[in-house]
């Protein structure tokens, strides 16, 4: 993690600041007296990114409103499986496209995380013994390869700058109760699947992904981002080869010039990483571009 956090939050007329992640922020709507309301927030994605645990302080233009309006169109093709927490995409002009006014819930307390294919922290477990978050995997798993149905394997949430760690499903239960836990790890495990049949057709491979869930009374709500290269590992299907790390859809191009000699840093010295080149840039915003294209069949503007 950088050392050097976001400056000042914008401001947003109409609303209070709450909080500030490291790529995302989250304001309050101000009623007829000032007063923050306590029952919906608005949740602001930027165009910063992050690589190799640092957030870079060269903007992706364009890349907050490409992941909210993804996030938007997936909310929808989820909505048969799991209502969710968006109110309203009509948002103030300084933060138009990448916000979105949304229900404020009970957030549960769990990194709720699938995985389809096999990789980072899941392949680690697995090689130390063929299990996935106490799931029995099939012998002969390599660094990319596809599971036989999604695993559910959460984590917990660490506080900001610190890495989310294995999660127990029993960890889970113990929690928010069986009857929660056993719901939202089937919710998360069929998010993930209805993402890859969409997106398969599309050429993109969603490797895993990272859902949080809130109540609103009784109900378990969708919040958050979902299915966005934030929150999961994309690879361009047509590079899958399965037996060494796999291309990131968004972030490959970040990735090969930062580790380059061009870029005269090296991901192990602490420093934080040098800005980034224009055509880099450009290239990076194109990618976020063209996954928004491909799997909504729609222009971004
Ligand atoms: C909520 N976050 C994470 C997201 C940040 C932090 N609907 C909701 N109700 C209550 N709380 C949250 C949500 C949502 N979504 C989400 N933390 C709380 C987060 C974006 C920016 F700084």
């Amino acid at each position: 993690m950088s050392a050097m956090t976001s400056s000042q939050p914008l401001t947003v007329p109409g609303y209070a600041h709450v909080y500030s992640g490291k790529v995302r922020d989250l304001y309050a709507p101000l009623d007829e007296s000032g007063t923050p309301r306590k029952d919906q927030l608005l949740l602001v994605a930027s165009d910063r990114m992050s690589a190799y645990d640092f957030v870079l302080d060269t903007p992706i233009p364009d890349k907050g409103a490409v992941l909210t309006q993804l996030s938007l169109w997936w909310f929808e093709r989820l909505e048969d499986l799991v209502p969710n927490h968006v109110v309203s995409a009509d948002v103030p002009d300084e933060v138009a496209g990448r916000a979105v006014l949304v229900k404020r819930l009970a957030m549960l307390p769990v990194e709720c995380v699938a995985r389809a294919y096999l990789t980072g922290g899941g392949l680690t477990e697995y090689r130390a013994d063929g299990h996935v978050s106490g799931v029995a995997l099939p012998d002969g798993l390599v660094d990319g390869s596809r599971l036989p149905e999604p695993v559910f394997t959460p984590s917990t949430k660490a506080p900001m700058g610190e890495h989310d760690q294995p999660m127990p499903y029993a960890a889970v239960e113990a929690e928010i109760g069986a009857p929660l836990a056993a719901r939202v790890r089937d919710l998360t495990t069929s998010i993930l699947a209805r993402g890859n049949e969409i997106a398969a057709e599309r050429g993109i491979l969603i490797a895993d992904t990272k859902v949080e869930f809130g109540l609103d009374g009784d109900d378990v709500v969708l919040a958050d981002e979902v299915l966005t290269p934030d929150s999961s590992r994309f690879w361009p299907a047509e590079l899958w080869e399965p037996g060494h790390p796999q291309p990131s859809y968004d972030k490959q191009y970040v990735r090969d010039w930062l580790t380059s000699s061009a870029s005269g840093w090296d991901k192990e010295s602490g420093q934080a990483p040098p800005d980034l080149p224009e055509d880099v840039v450009a290239q990076t915003r194109a990618k976020y571009v063209e996954a928004y294209e491909r799997l909504t069949g729609r222009t971004f503007s």
